[in-house]
């Protein structure tokens, strides 16, 4: 019995620990998925300073930016990611695949 007792504390303290844990580091990072042949979110909007981070879930892509961040990325691989230090809105694209579907995004700076 004392022992069921324990065992339910240590469960419910993990509940009441995982909210708060989770919840901190996503706040300044946006992420982006690229597939075959899109990238999920298409628009991301964020503030001034944050971070975007592109990751790979099917396939390979790029994230080309005109100016900047020109990164290939694969399924499996590590992800680019990109600071946002200036207002604006900022268009990619993927150059694997922009010609033959249209594949490109757009991060919103405000
Ligand atoms: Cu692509």
């Amino acid at each position: 019995m004392k022992l069921a007792i324990s065992l339910g504390l240590v469960v419910l303290a993990a509940l009441v620990a995982a909210p708060v844990v989770a919840s901190e580091p996503a706040s300044r990072a946006k992420r982006v998925e690229a597939t075959n042949f899109e990238f999920t979110p298409k628009t991301v909007t964020i503030a001034k300073g944050d971070r975007v981070s592109w990751a790979s879930t099917e396939g390979s892509h790029t994230v080309t930016f005109k100016r900047g961040l020109d990164e290939a990325i694969s399924a499996g691989g590590a992800p680019a990611s990109k600071k946002f230090r200036k207002v604006g809105t900022f268009r990619y694209v993927c150059s694997f695949h922009l010609s033959s579907a249209g594949m490109k995004g757009k991060v919103i700076v405000k």
